[in-house]
């Protein structure tokens, strides 16, 4: 399998700790997000992954996947063991929960684009955006907060989905300086996830490309 990534990407972040849950091995191709413009926008890469962004996955057979979750649930059925997903049905629908969050409500905003959006056409100043970033981090992470019951991951003592996608999102808070003090549940299990050698080998300081 073939991996188009970016160190930096929490999306490509999400799949590269999945694959290394499942044991699976796979090459990595890095796609520069704002080198000359942004790689992605290539017509090369445009040929892969219509979108333009990372992850993209490319199978064996030259099929590509696109979209984390897509990516990662094809995984999961694949390669069932370990299991992403808790056993009990409520268990497993507050874990997507948790990750769709994520997913849906916090990374899309503050993602690449919109932010490039935010700066050119609509003129606002780093310090707005700054603001608008912090803005969505904090009003998900608050919630988030609420609903996990580290011990010592989202979810005790198995890694879930809502593991997978938590780990990206604190790195890229921490990294855009958003204050962690009212979140000390979700700093927990980071911490915890942290030692675990998927989530380590998956950190983008430890990807071939990083900067
Ligand atoms: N919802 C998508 C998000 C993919 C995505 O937006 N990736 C970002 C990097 S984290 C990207 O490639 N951005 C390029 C751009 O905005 O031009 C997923 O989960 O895979």
């Amino acid at each position: 399998m073939k991996l188009y990534s970016y160190f930096r990407s929490s999306a490509a972040y999400r799949v590269r700790i999945a694959l290394n849950l499942k044991g699976l091995a796979y090459d990595m191709v890095s796609i520069h997000l704002t080198k000359e413009g942004g790689r992605q926008s290539s017509p090369e890469y445009r040929a892969i992954n219509p979108q333009m962004r990372v992850p993209s996955l490319e199978l064996a057979d030259g099929t590509v996947l696109i979209q984390s979750l897509a990516i990662i649930n094809y995984l999961d059925e694949m390669h069932p063991e370990p299991r992403l997903l808790p056993p009990d049905p409520i268990a497993r629908a507050q874990a997507r929960g948790i990750a769709e969050i994520i997913a849906c409500d916090i990374h899309p905003l503050d993602n690449l684009a919109p932010l490039k959006y935010l700066k050119n056409p609509l003129g606002h100043d780093q310090a707005a955006i700054d603001a608008w970033y912090h803005h969505w981090v904090i009003e998900g992470f608050t919630a988030l907060e609420t609903m996990i019951r580290p011990g010592p991951y989202c979810f005790g003592g198995n890694v879930t989905l809502a593991d997978i996608y938590l780990a990206p999102q604190m790195y890229n808070a921490r990294r855009l300086k958003v204050p962690l003090d009212a979140f000390p549940k979700l700093v927990a299990a980071d911490a915890a996830l942290a030692k675990l050698p998927a989530f380590d080998q998956a950190r983008p300081e430890n990807q071939p490309d990083a900067e």
